[in-house]
C-alpha cells in the first residue's frame, strides 16, 4: 500500500523529531521532500513549524499504518491540547492510493489537505505528478491564498539539518 504522510513539528528540536520518522520509515521511503519552515495555519499564535511528505510503501493496513504514526507521536511526548494547537510531532495520513476513510479513527483523504500549503508544497515537491481527489496538487495550490505560500521557505533535505 503506498500512502502520502504529512510531517510536522513545532516544539523542541524539530529537526530531530522529523528525523524520528525519516528513520522508522527508512526501508519503506520511496519518496521524500525537503523539510520546510511553514508559519503556523489555522491556529496562528504560535511557533514556526517544519513540515516535510514522505511517501511510503508499506505491507501493512491503513489502521496499522495510522497507528504506526501514533506511535511515533507518542515517542516523542506529544500532548493533545489545543487542536491545531503546538506539538512535538504530527504525523498525518494525506493519502493512501486506491483507498478512502471517514470513520472517526482515520479520515482519508485527510479533510484539509486541499487548504494547506504546507502539505501541499512540499508534496508537489516529492511528487510532481501527485494528485488529490483526482485533481493535480499543483492545480490546487493556485487556489491558495498567495500570503498563505508566501512563508513557505524551504530548508533542505533532512539529512543536510
Ligand atoms: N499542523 C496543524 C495546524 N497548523 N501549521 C503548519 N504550518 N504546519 C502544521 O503541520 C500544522 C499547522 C495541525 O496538525
Ligand atoms: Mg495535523
Ligand atoms: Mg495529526
Amino acid at each position: 500500500m503506498r500512502a502520502v504522510l504529512s510531517i510536522g513539528s513545532n516544539m523542541q528540536d524539530r529537526v530531530e523529531h522529523l528525523k524520528s520518522v525519516f528513520a522508522e520509515f527508512q526501508d519503506e521511503i520511496v519518496a521524500s521532500s525537503s523539510v520546510y519552515s511553514t508559519p503556523p495555519w489555522g491556529d496562528t499564535d504560535q511557533d514556526e513549524f517544519y513540515n516535510a511528505i514522505i511517501i511510503v510503501e508499506v505491507d501493512q493496513t491503513p489502521l496499522e499504518l495510522l497507528h504506526r504514526g501514533q506511535a511515533l507521536e507518542k515517542a516523542a511526548d506529544r500532548v493533545r491540547e489545543r487542536h491545531w494547537g503546538p506539538r512535538t510531532l504530527d504525523v498525518d495520513i494525506v493519502e493512501i492510493e486506491g483507498f478512502s476513510s471517514d470513520t472517526q479513527e482515520l479520515t482519508v483523504p485527510h479533510p484539509h489537505a486541499a487548504e494547506r500549503g504546507f502539505v501541499l508544497i512540499p508534496w508537489l515537491a516529492a511528487d510532481v505528478h501527485a494528485t488529490l481527489g483526482g485533481k493535480p496538487v499543483a492545480g490546487i495550490i493556485g487556489n491558495i491564498p498567495q500570503d498563505d505560500i508566501a512563508g513557505i521557505k524551504v530548508l533542505g533535505r533532512i539529512e543536510k539539518l
